[in-house]
C-alpha cells in the first residue's frame, strides 16, 4: 500500500497546532506544512474546501482531518505506512 500525501495547516502561536507539530518531529514523518496565517493561499483553500479556518487540520490524500487529539491518534496508528523525512 502506497503511503498517503500528507499536508498540515496550521499556524506557529496555535497550541494544538504545536502539539501536532512536535509528534510529526518524533516521528519523522514527511509532512508539507502549510501556514495559513504567513500564506494567504493555505487560508483560502482551507476555508474554500471545509469552510472553516480552524487548525490544526491535516489533509490526508487531500481528505481533512480536523481535531488534534484525533490528528495524533490517527499518525500513531499509522506511521509505520508513513512516508518518514530523508
Ligand atoms: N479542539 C480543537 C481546537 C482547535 C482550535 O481551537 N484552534 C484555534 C487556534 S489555536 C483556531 O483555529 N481557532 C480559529 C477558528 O476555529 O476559527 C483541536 O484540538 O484541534
Amino acid at each position: 500500500m502506497s503511503s498517503p500525501k500528507l499536508a498540515l495547516y496550521y499556524f506557529e502561536s496555535c497550541p494544538f497546532c504545536v502539539m501536532v507539530n512536535n509528534l510529526i518531529s518524533q516521528l519523522n514523518l514527511d509532512v508539507e506544512m502549510r501556514d495559513i496565517f504567513t500564506n494567504q493561499d493555505h487560508l483560502n483553500k482551507l476555508m474554500a474546501d471545509t469552510g472553516k479556518r480552524t487548525v490544526p487540520c491535516l489533509y490526508i490524500d487531500d481528505n481533512p482531518m480536523f481535531e488534534s487529539s484525533d490528528i495524533m491518534a490517527w499518525l500513531e496508528e499509522n506511521s509505520s505506512n508513513l512516508s518518514k523525512k530523508a
